[in-house]
C-alpha cells in the first residue's frame, strides 16, 4: 500500500467486505470441497513411463514432466488421452451425498484445468467432452446434482492453456501474435459467458493460471471482462486471483485494494495470526497429500494429512473468519480415493456433532489460545481443544480490558455442566486475566473436543 494513494484506472471493482447476502453466506460456509477432474485422473501419477511422483509433484501437471522414460512425444499422447476418457463408475449424486455428510457447504469444480480439456460441450473449442467417448456435459452434472443437495457451486476456471496455439506466457508484442491474443481473449470471455447461461445457478468462479505475462498485459480487457461477468451475475463471487491492474499488481491493487471480494492466495498454507489478514475474507484450499490436486494411485511414502490434521486446519481457519476448502481427485473412473472416502466420512461424523461451532461463527476477541481455537456466535464461545492439558484444566485468557469474558462452560457434546472459574494465579504476569475450566474426570475424547462458554460481563 503505497504512502499516498496512486493513479489506478484499472483496479479494484467492488467494495472490501460486501455487505449482500451471497457474501455473508459465503463467510458462513466453514467448509468446501475442492475436486479436480479432468484427463490427468486417467493418468493418475504415473503413465507410461512418465512419473509425478513424490513430495512437489502434483499429478495434474503430469503433462508438463518428463525423464528418461518419458514417451518421445509424450505431450501429443497426453493430448490424445481424452479420446479414453469414459468414467463408468461417475455419478455426481454420489459425489454431492459424500460432501454433504461431511458438511462441505460449497464445492469448486475444475470445468478446464491447465491443459485446456473442457469438461462441458463448449462451442468454442473441439477439445471437450462431447467428443470423448463418454460424450455427456460433465459440469451440468455436478452443478445439478450439488445443487440438489444445497451445496453452492463455484466453477474452477484455468485462463492458461497448455495446448492452446493462440495462448502465450509473454506479453504478445508482434502484430501476429497481438492478433492470436485477442483470439484467446475473446475465446476466454465467450467461454465464461457460455458458464454463466448454462450454469445459471452457480455462486462464483475460481479463477486459475492467471500469473503470465500474456494475462497480465490484458488488464483493460480483463476490467471489463469482470464488469461484464458481475453485471450478467448478480452477487458473483471472484476471489483475487483473476486478474492485475495496470501496473502489474495482482490479487491487490497498487493501492491495497483487494482486487475481488475474497483473498485467494491462501493455497496450502494458513495465516497464523489473525491481523494478517486486515479484515480480508479469505478461503484456504488444501490438498491431503503434501502437493498434488488431481489423481494420485500411489500415496505410499508420502505424508498424506490425518483426519486429525485437517479438522486442526478447519477450525483455525474458522477462528480466523476463513473457509476451508478440502481437495479430492477423483480416479479416471469416477471413484474418490479410498483413503479420500475414509477421511470424508471421519470428518463428517465429527463436524455433524460440533456443527455449532463451525458454521455462522466469527473469530473471537479473546487471546489466541495455544490448546486449540476460538470461534464465537453471539455471546456463545467455543473452544474446540486440539491440545489436551495433563492436568485437565483448561486455561482460557482473556485481555484485561475484554468487554466480554467466559461466564459459564459444558461440554458441546453432550451438554454437560462445567466447573468455570477465575484463576488467581497471584501473579501479574501479563495483559490477561485467567479463567479455568476443569475438565469432568474420567472425560476421554477420541479427536478435537468443544467446550462451549456464555459470555458475560467481567465481574
Ligand atoms: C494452481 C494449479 O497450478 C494447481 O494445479 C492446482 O489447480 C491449484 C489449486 O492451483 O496452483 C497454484 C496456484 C497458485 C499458487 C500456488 C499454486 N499460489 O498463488 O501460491
Amino acid at each position: 500500500k503505497p504512502e499516498k494513494p496512486i493513479e489506478v484506472k484499472y483496479g479494484s471493482l467492488t467494495p472490501a467486505n460486501r455487505t449482500d447476502a451471497t457474501m455473508e453466506a459465503f463467510r458462513n460456509y466453514g467448509l468446501g470441497q475442492f475436486i479436480h477432474w479432468g484427463v490427468y485422473s486417467l493418468a493418475g501419477n504415473e503413465w507410461e513411463g512418465v512419473s509425478a511422483r513424490g513430495g512437489a509433484a502434483a499429478s495434474e501437471w503430469i503433462r508438463s514432466w518428463s525423464g528418461p522414460t518419458a514417451p518421445k512425444d509424450w505431450k501429443n499422447t497426453y493430448d490424445n488421452l481424452y479420446k479414453q476418457f469414459n468414467p463408468k463408475d461417475f455419478d455426481a449424486k454420489r459425489w454431492a451425498k459424500q460432501a454433504k455428510d461431511m458438511g462441505a457447504k460449497y464445492v469448486i469444480f475444475t470445468t478446464k484445468h491447465h491443459d485446456g480439456f473442457a469438461l462441458w460441450p463448449t462451442k468454442y473449442s473441439d477439445y471437450n467432452i462431447s467428443k470423448s467417448p463418454y460424450k455427456k456435459d460433465i459440469v451440468k452434472q455436478v452443478v445439478d446434482a450439488y445443487t440438489a443437495e444445497g451445496i453452492d457451486v463455484y466453477l474452477y476456471f484455468s485462463i492458461l492453456e497448455w495446448n492452446n496455439p493462440n495462448y502465450m506466457g509473454k506479453a504478445p508484442q508482434t502484430d501476429e501474435e497481438k492478433r492470436k491474443f485477442d483470439k484467446f481473449l475473446h475465446y476466454t470471455r465467450n467461454q465464461l459467458l457460455e458458464q454463466l447461461k448454462n450454469y445459471p445457478q452457480i455462486k462464483g468462479f475460481w479463477f486459475d493460471g492467471t500469473w503470465d505475462a500474456s494475462w497480465k498485459s490484458a488488464y483493460e480487457f480483463t476490467y471489463n471482462l469482470e464488469k461484464e461477468l458481475r453485471e450478467k451475475h448478480p452477487g458473483l463471487i471472484i476471489g483475487s486471483r483473476f486478474r492485475n491492474d495496470e501496473h502489474g499488481s495482482r490479487h491487490f491493487d497498487s493501492n491495497g485494494n483487494m482486487l475481488g471480494d475474497y483473498e485467494q492466495g491462501w493455497e496450502r498454507k494458513l495465516p497464523v495470526e489473525f491481523e494478517w489478514l486486515e479484515g480480508h475474507d479469505w478461503d484456504a484450499v488444501m490438498t491431503i497429500p503434501p502437493n498434488g490436486w488431481g489423481y494420485m494411485k500411489d500415496w505410499s511414502g508420502i505424508y498424506t494429512k490425518t483426519t486429525d490434521d485437517l479438522l486442526d486446519m478447519l477450525m483455525r481457519s474458522r477462528s480466523m473468519n476463513g473457509n476451508f476448502v478440502l481437495n479430492f481427485g477423483p480416479d479416471g473412473n469416477g471413484n474418490m480415493h479410498p483413503e479420500e472416502d475414509k477421511i470424508a466420512k471421519e470428518i463428517g461424523e465429527w463436524v455433524k456433532q460440533n456443527a455449532e461451532a463451525i458454521y455462522n461463527v466469527r473469530h473471537a476477541a479473546l487471546t489466541p489460545s495455544k490448546l486449540g481455537y476460538f470461534t464465537q456466535k453471539g455471546d456463545q464461545l467455543y473452544l474446540t481443544v486440539f491440545n489436551r492439558p495433563v492436568n485437565n484444566i483448561v486455561r482460557i485468557a482473556a485481555p484485561k480490558n475484554a468487554q466480554q469474558v467466559p461466564t459459564t462452560a459444558e461440554l458441546l457434546v453432550g451438554g454437560e455442566k462445567l466447573n468455570l472459574k477465575p484463576a488467581d494465579i497471584g501473579l501479574d504476569l501479563d495483559k490477561n486475566t485467567y479463567y479455568d475450566v476443569i475438565l469432568p474426570k474420567g472425560f476421554v475424547s477420541d479427536r478435537a473436543f468443544v467446550l462451549k462458554m456464555k459470555l458475560g460481563t467481567p465481574k
